[in-house]
């Protein structure tokens, strides 16, 4: 298996070097590219240097490519790259809402992967950590209706992203009026409830994202879904207030029990003791968080919960590289 790491320079490609070592992810050769900006860049993998390599013309000569250098990229080489021969496992939104395009949280839709026509792609980082907790809960007590706001850290919108948040956040406490231009406003000390463009029906396209991808993802468009997408001051891992009527009725306990038993979440529910969801908990783990786990007051079968994950791994690098190890297993 030869591996290509497109965008291997960035934020969710650093993160798919340290997952696929950490994974062992059976690879025989691995190629990283980024821009030409990253010549003589070298990145260690398995005790190698391997150097960055400028993104060529053509196809790649490999067999699996994990593509992370945004979407221009994905949307003009991806399909060159799969017609040269790879599985493209694209994590921009490029791909996302072809039809002909699975769209995967293999602990969702693993079966999806085997339909691929050589591009598989990866959902947003706040759609995927969102499916991780909603999709037990929903096969259990069937979601109708599901309203969520989210709380998104700074290296969601890639590592200048991260670095500016550190800069700024020194530059007020010094004193001095902090610039923004990764994000809408100044971060530092602020919360931001804007990511992406704004649509005509005034959500942004973060926040139709989540409605769109959880459609296709669970393979039911009937559940109501509304976000509200903020950024937050946080270096790393997303997290979620989630509110959602089910049609069957529903306790916080049986929610507990079925979570429990889901694949790559952890609950984390203890409130007396402190124990929520948290990014700084959250940040370098593999499983979903989920707590805070309660009744609603204000859906009959409804519950509210907060979900936190590091979507630098389970909604990017993680989530991709799981894609490709269900695919090498086989259907
Ligand atoms: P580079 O570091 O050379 O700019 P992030 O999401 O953290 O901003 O990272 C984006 C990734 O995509 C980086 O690895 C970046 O490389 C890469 N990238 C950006 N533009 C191109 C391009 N034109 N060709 C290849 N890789 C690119
Ligand atoms: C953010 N969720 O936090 C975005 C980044 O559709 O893959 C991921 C955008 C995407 O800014």
């Amino acid at each position: 298996m030869r591996v290509a790491v497109v965008g291997a320079t960035g934020a969710v490609g650093r993160e798919i070097l340290k997952v696929l070592e950490a994974r062992n992810f059976p690879l025989s050769e691995l190629r990283l590219y980024a821009s030409p900006r990253s010549a003589g860049v070298r990145l260690a993998f398995r005790g190698e240097e391997i150097p960055v390599e400028p993104l060529p013309e053509g196809p790649l000569p490999v067999d699996l490519v994990l593509a992370s250098a945004g979407g221009g990229i994905s949307r003009a080489k991806a399909l060159v790259w799969a017609e040269g021969g790879a599985l493209v496992v694209d994590n921009s939104s490029a791909w996302r809402y072809e039809p002909w395009v699975p769209l995967v949280v293999p602990e969702v839709n693993r079966e999806k992967i085997f339909q691929h026509r050589g591009i598989i792609a990866n959902p947003n980082c706040t759609t995927a950590i969102l499916a991780m907790a909603l999709w037990p809960l929903h096969r259990a007590f069937q979601a109708k209706r599901v309203i969520v706001a989210t709380y998104q850290a700074a290296s969601g919108a890639g590592a200048k992203a991260m670095e500016e948040l550190l800069t700024e956040t020194h530059r007020f406490l010094h004193g001095e009026a902090p610039k923004a231009e990764a994000f809408a406003h100044p971060l530092p000390f602020n919360v931001i409830p804007h990511i992406d463009a704004f649509q005509e029906n005034g959500y942004t396209r973060e926040e139709m994202k989540v409605v769109w991808e959880t459609h296709k993802i669970f393979g039911d468009d009937t559940i109501r879904i509304s976000a509200t997408a903020v950024r937050v001051p946080t270096l790393r891992a997303h997290a979620e207030a989630v509110s959602v009527e089910f049609a069957r009725p529903v306790t916080p306990e049986a929610a507990r029990e079925v979570l429990k038993e889901a694949p790559g979440v952890e609950v984390v529910d203890e409130p007396e003791a402190k124990r929520y969801p948290m990014p700084l908990t959250a940040s370098g783990k593999w499983d979903v968080e989920v707590g805070r786990i309660r009744k609603s007051l204000a859906f009959e079968n409804g519950l509210d919960f907060f979900v936190v994950g590091d979507q630098l791994l389970k909604g990017a690098a993680l989530n991709a590289v799981q894609i490709a190890e269900e695919w090498l297993k086989g259907a």
